[in-house]
């Protein structure tokens, strides 16, 4: 963190950003006592830098998740917990019974449902309460699953069962411990074959077309899936609070890495003195990047939100605790389906209230958003190619610089440190870059030694 003042406004627009959030401090998600480095106030960011949308290369070519793993086969990775369960339908509840009775009676009704389903052949994908297009199935997914197989997508994924929507409605699902052992677990947003012979269980995680991933803050080199197979990324930061480029800079990384689109999503609009302003701050940093201003309290904004959904579309929103993804959800959805909780009044933090990540059908055929826990880390794991094209100004400065591959140092007649003394870059943006470069280049060493000792190992 530093505390330096605003920078002022540049002669020459070039996207600026203010303070340097130490790339070495990733964000986490989810525990319920941490920090929220990133949201200090002395991380403010300056509103007086220049627009950008001239000087920054568009990021056009997506190489997407699914391409990077064609090539890195994905970290074996258990659902916690492997526990085999027996099939519950969810919600269905029915009332007046003991709880032994309610359970016995949902285990039947479940399993006579997929004895229907086998008798009758594979229940219809499409029709129903649990018509698969609603939730995105398409001949994307039908493609990419075997002849015969029935197909469900992930809502909900807990303590290694998981809620899985199939054609023939909602199932609790378990883990095939087989599969279990040397394939993908399932994450929020996966498309699974399932099976059901005595219990519903997940045989197949079909491959994601768009995944969020980050380093696994409880194994350093391992990638963590947080969610698959989304459209768009909502990066959601509220208003009520400063907005540390550097926090900024890194969701959109991960976004930008995930493959699907980006939308910033500028929160509590009605807490902003100058919501617009704020706005333009972020495009100087985002570049060509949707970016919305909304009050998910007093309806501002929704309706362009909903524009960018519509029918078997999905949009995962990733952003800091209390920013207010789970109020947009519900007011998305018209209903409270997620818990929210008022930040705390000292720091404008957030309680982390939303504990699993969830996709959510919106009413109307609106599509779903996927919800999540606030994140505090955000470590960037195998991401060189989104880095670029986030930095894509400094990219671009760095093609005068006379060595080609200047690392933007100490190096003579290097045109990125020149563009900072000359004032057309903001110095700390450099700093940033510098920082998670380093980042992303430390973790690619880590991974080729570990593969190297790991080949010395089977020989
Ligand atoms: N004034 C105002 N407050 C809002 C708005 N959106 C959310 N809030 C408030 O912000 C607080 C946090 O909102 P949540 O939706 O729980 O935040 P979250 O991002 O889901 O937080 P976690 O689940 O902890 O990650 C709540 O008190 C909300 O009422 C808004 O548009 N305007
Ligand atoms: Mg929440
Ligand atoms: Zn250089």
């Amino acid at each position: 963190m530093d505390s330096e003042a605003p920078s002022t406004s540049s002669p020459n627009p070039r996207p600026t950003a203010a303070p340097a959030v130490p790339a070495s401090a990733p964000m986490s998600e989810g525990t319920a006592s941490g920090e929220d480095p990133g949201c200090s106030p002395v991380d403010s960011w300056s509103l007086t830098t220049g627009s950008s949308a001239a000087s920054v290369r568009l990021f056009r070519s997506s190489r997407s998740y699914a391409l990077r793993h064609q090539r890195r086969s994905e970290s074996p990775r258990n659902c916690r917990g492997t526990s085999r369960r027996r099939a519950e339908p969810w919600p269905e509840r029915p009332s007046g019974r003991s709880e032994q009775e309610r359970e016995s009676h949902a285990r039947r009704a479940i399993v006579n449902r997929w004895r229907q389903g086998s008798e009758a052949g594979e229940a219809p994908m499409t029709g129903g309460s649990g018509d698969l297009r609603l939730w995105g199935f398409d001949d994307r997914v039908a493609g990419s699953a075997e002849d015969g197989a029935r197909v469900g997508r992930v809502v909900q994924v807990d303590r290694g069962e998981c809620d899985v929507v199939t054609a023939a409605g909602m199932v609790r699902a378990g883990s095939d411990s087989v599969r279990a052992q040397a394939e993908t677990a399932p994450v929020t947003g996966d498309w699974v074959q399932v099976t059901s012979r005595h219990e519903v269980l997940i045989g197949r995680v079909l491959p994601r077309l768009t995944a969020l991933t980050r380093r696994d803050p409880a194994e350093r080199d391992a990638e963590q899936v947080l969610a698959a197979n989304f459209d768009i990324v909502g990066i959601v930061a509220g208003l009520d609070r400063p907005l540390p480029p550097g926090r900024f800079e890194r969701m959109l990384v991960m976004a930008r890495d995930s493959g699907a689109a980006i939308a910033i999503l500028l929160t509590k609009a009605d807490r902003a003195p100058d919501a617009a302003a704020a706005a333009e701050t972020v495009r100087a940093v985002a570049g060509d990047v949707d970016v919305l201003t909304l009050s998910a309290r007093y309806d501002l904004g929704l309706d362009h939100l909903r524009s960018r959904l519509g029918p078997g579309r999905t949009m995962a929103l990733l952003g800091a605790s209390g920013s207010g993804k789970s109020t947009l959800v519900n007011a998305l959805a018209g209903a409270e389906v997620a818990e929210t909780a008022a930040v705390r009044a000292s720091d404008r933090r957030g309680r982390h209230t939303t504990v699993a990540r969830r996709l959510v059908l919106l009413p109307g055929d609106g599509g779903m958003v996927l919800d999540t826990p606030g994140v505090r880390a955000l470590g960037l794991i195998d991401a060189q190619d989104a880095l670029s094209r986030v930095f894509s100004d400094i990219e671009e400065y760095g093609r005068s610089c006379r060595f080609a591959d200047c690392a933007h140092g100490a190096e003579p007649d290097c045109a990125v440190t020149a563009a900072t003394e000359g004032g057309e870059m903001d110095p700390r943006r450099l700093q940033r870059f510098l920082a998670l470069r380093d980042e992303v280049e430390q973790q690619r060493v880590r991974e080729e030694q570990r593969a190297r000792a790991a080949a010395r190992g089977r020989r």
